[in-house]
């Protein structure tokens, strides 16, 4: 499988950051040339290709029967800035390696089986994550979409015409019988699988991910001038919210709560001038659902407490709030045989990261093959996963498409 290895470390240069970090933002120049990068693999292996108005990209190896609902596999390219190059990439470039290795064993699908790229997996341009699998799902509504707008203002729906991507967007969504199921092969982003010296991670479930987007007002003024009792500093009320963003997820009863606040800017960002405006974007999980709205209810009132304390005006803006997925346990218990069958050592284990799979669970049956993350690092450009274990994936992730093929 040395090709699988070389197309990745060639992925990995369409990108606006050097090497070995990869960033390649929706609809930038590198995602668009990655994407024909892609295409052209496609194309190599007789794959119907066919890219849906928002950039949702469908690779189709045709069954003995064409009518049957297909199998679906796949991730995406994207990648947030000053990240790794297998986050995603490893469920496309590896899906395709899977078909390569099917056509190479002489195997003839019944079901026809379609790698699909997933537009925008990453919140990088839009604020919102799954932008492709949630409008897929019919989770991501037309007017929502229509609305959603790039920190440049830029809506959505002007750059991806910009960029190419035509069509009528209510035609992203797909029906509940598109697919008989869906996989995701993807790298695990945590330190279980190698903690646990194991190949394979089977996905029983994905966490609810929530992002919220934070707008403070103060009233700035005089770093010097302006003494401390009078002040109405937005930075101060921030870096506070920031701090209870930490303190509710560490207390949560569940270890699988997690809050990140991971933009934070304030204006007029002079040395000598009080911020006036404070501006936060934060991203709280739980698997368990009950968990994560606690954790988003005691957030709020938190932020209200804290502004009021400082007279500080403030919106919160709930970006997305989604339910876990549970995964189907059939899919499971096939990809354990295929485990055993190959030899790999595998457990069945939550996903604490999302993607893609958290909305097509919402339409097929749905789970994850993981591989194990180098130390658990992910968004980092050490992210590393060896070519052995990238192997043993695409090995899982292939005899999994056969043996489903029923
Ligand atoms: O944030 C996530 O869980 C995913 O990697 N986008
Ligand atoms: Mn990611
Ligand atoms: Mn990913
Ligand atoms: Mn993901």
């Amino acid at each position: 499988m040395q090709r699988l290895h070389e197309e990745l470390d060639k992925l990995a240069r369409f990108s606006s950051s050097e090497y070995p970090s990869v960033t390649r933002v929706l609809y930038t120049q590198n995602d668009l040339e990655a994407r024909q990068y892609f295409i052209s693999l496609c194309e190599d292996l007789n794959l119907k290709v066919r890219i849906d108005p928002i950039g949702n990209t469908y690779a189709r190896w045709e069954g003995a029967e064409p009518k049957l609902a297909a199998i679906g596999t796949g991730s995406h390219i994207d990648a947030i800035p000053l990240s790794g190059q297998y986050d995603g990439t490893v469920g496309v470039f590896g899906a395709l390696e899977a078909i390569r290795y099917l056509k190479s064993i002489n195997f003839k699908p019944k079901r026809s089986i379609e790698l699909v790229l997933f537009t925008a997996e990453e919140p990088t341009r839009f604020a919102i994550g799954c932008l492709g699998s949630r409008m897929m799902s019919g989770q991501l509504k037309l007017e929502q979409a229509l609305k959603l707008k790039d920190k440049e203002g830029n809506f959505l729906n002007d750059v991806r015409i910009e960029a190419g991507f035509k069509g009528d967007l209510n035609e992203v969504e797909l029906s509940k019988d598109y697919y008989h199921a869906f996989i995701e092969l993807h790298i695990e982003q945590g330190p279980r699988l190698e903690k646990e010296g194991l190949d394979i991670g089977i996905v029983s479930k994905i966490a609810a991910p929530s992002t919220l987007r934070v707008n403070l007002i103060g009233e700035g003024g005089h770093a010097g001038a302006v003494l401390m009792p009078i002040r109405k500093d937005a930075g101060i009320a921030g870096a506070e919210i920031m701090i209870a963003v930490e303190r509710i997820a560490k207390k949560s009863n569940s270890d699988d709560t997690v809050g990140t606040t991971g933009i934070f800017d304030i204006l007029p960002r002079a040395v000598n001038s009080i911020p006036k405006e404070a501006y936060l974007e934060i991203d709280l999980r739980d698997t368990n659902i009950e968990t994560r709205d606690k954790a988003l209810s005691d957030l709020k009132q938190e932020i209200a407490e804290i502004c009021e304390k400082r007279n500080i005006k403030y919106s919160i803006e709930i970006l997305n709030c989604d339910p876990p997925a549970i995964c189907d346990s059939q899919l499971v218990n096939t990809i354990e045989k295929v485990t055993n069958s190959l030899g790999y050592s595998s457990k069945i284990m939550a996903s604490h990261a999302y993607h893609d799979s958290l909305f097509m669970a919402q339409l097929f049956p749905t789970t994850m093959i993981f591989i194990p993350s180098k130390d658990g690092v992910s968004h980092r450009p050490d992210e590393y996963s060896s070519p052995e274990q990238i192997e043993k994936g695409v090995k899982t992730l292939a005899l999994t498409l056969k043996e489903i093929d029923g």
